[in-house]
């Protein structure tokens, strides 16, 4: 193993109560619709301008809006976004990430962002961990997003890895998905059964160690 590929929301720290509560304003506001507590977890690891088609198509008013309109309205809930992120301290880092983080270092593994996020820098800056990781994939730069492997090859080509030498982590089903098509060793945090196309699942983040991707890899 030289790389690991992170992805943020759910591996690092938990951005989905923001983006569903800054999603949810935008839907009441814009659209006049309540979003049902399920879209937290389906617009997990979907790209924004996806989650505001999601959401219109939920909604029943694709009529309605040209695609600047879509773009506007997307923006806004970026802006409500980033007002509740900027919160975020190194409280909100998941449990056993940091440690993870000191050992894979320490073991000269190569570490990656493969978020569907264009927020990553910012978030990676106010949890106080920019610095620790070699390179961040940025989002703009690949053509589609997980479950296709592009955003998790790009960030294994920013730490000029082989995906093929790196262990992935994903909390969502399309991330896995993503990981997995990437050719890279996949670990899923979180429900086994939903998980299940992981080549290893733990419950939480606090599971992870070096030995577990270590040993994930050598499998
Ligand atoms: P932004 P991940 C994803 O992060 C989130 O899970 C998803 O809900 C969000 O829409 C997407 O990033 C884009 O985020 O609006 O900040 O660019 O899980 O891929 O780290
Ligand atoms: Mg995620």
């Amino acid at each position: 193993m030289k790389g690991v590929l992170f992805d943020l929301d759910g591996v690092i720290t938990d951005t989905a109560k923001f983006h569903f509560k800054a999603w949810s304003k935008l839907a009441k506001d814009k659209l006049d619709v309540d979003l049902p507590a399920s879209f937290e977890t389906e617009l997990k690891g979907v790209s924004r301008i996806d989650s505001m088609n999601k959401i219109i198509e939920f909604s029943g008013k694709q009529a309605d809006f040209s695609e600047a309109e879509v773009a506007e309205m997307a923006a806004a809930k970026n802006d409500f976004y980033l007002k509740e992120i900027d919160k975020l301290t190194q409280k909100d880092i998941l449990p056993g990430i940091e440690n993870l983080l000191d050992a894979l270092s320490a073991n000269n593994i190569l570490l990656s962002i493969a978020s569907a996020s264009k927020n990553a820098p910012f978030i990676l800056k106010k949890l106080g961990l920019f610095e620790r990781f070699d390179a961040i994939a940025n989002p703009e730069n690949v053509e589609h997003g997980k479950p296709a492997p592009d955003i998790f090859i790009e960030a294994a080509n920013q730490i000029h890895v082989d995906p093929r030498e790196c262990v992935g982590l994903e909390d969502a089903v399309a991330g896995v998905q993503a990981i997995n098509d990437a050719k890279a060793v996949s670990v899923g945090i979180g429900n086994a059964e939903e998980l299940n196309q992981a080549d290893v699942v733990v419950k939480s983040t606090a599971d992870l160690s070096y030995m577990l991707l270590d040993q994930a890899y050598g499998e």
